[in-house]
């Protein structure tokens, strides 16, 4: 009997302790890939990070089985005013309780070396590689159909606070 109520004790702290986890941690909304065309060698992944961390953090890296290297990426207009995708030096920051969209024609995961090509429907695991919560496993579909800022959820409400606040895109 004794051994029965040790047992319904650790159960209640290990329930205890879990539930707030829920709400906790990286959270990731509305993630898809897609590649330009079927025989593409690069594809992109979008999706849309929130902090509930508890601790300013930042995106360092990524990587996927389905492609050699995943890189973040951003879109920035050169010099002559032409816009240009490339790395995004030194990561993407994430202050506690903030969101970063990853967005077309904004930043993006760039899938290079594709080792098999995205097919419409599948699940692609992804890890995020952060600064202070580590490595973070995400699955992202393949949706070769979805529309710029037409995600499954709503957040058209977003999208124009973002334009407003990441106008500048050189930050
Ligand atoms: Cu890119």
């Amino acid at each position: 009997m004794k051994l029965i109520s040790l047992t319904r004790a650790v159960c209640a702290i290990v329930l205890l302790s879990a539930a707030p986890l829920a709400a906790q941690g990286m959270m990731v909304h509305d993630a898809y890939a897609r590649s330009s065309t079927a025989a593409s060698t690069s594809g992109a992944a979008f999706l849309m990070l929130m902090n509930h961390t508890g601790a300013d953090d930042r995106l360092v890296g990524a990587s996927s089985d389905v492609a050699e290297k995943v890189e973040l990426h951003q879109h920035a207009e050169d010099a002559n005013g032409v816009m240009r995708m490339g790395e995004i030096e030194g990561g993407v920051p994430i202050a506690v309780d903030a969101a970063h969209e990853f967005k077309r024609g904004g930043d993006h995961l760039m899938f290079l070396g594709l080792k098999r090509p995205l097919e419409q429907g599948d699940i692609i695991k992804v890890t995020l590689e952060f600064e202070k919560a580590g490595p973070v496993e995400i699955d992202v579909i393949v949706d070769q159909d979805r529309q710029p800022g037409h995600g499954t959820m709503d957040h058209s409400g977003h999208d124009k606070m973002n334009h407003a606040k990441h106008g500048d895109m050189s930050n």
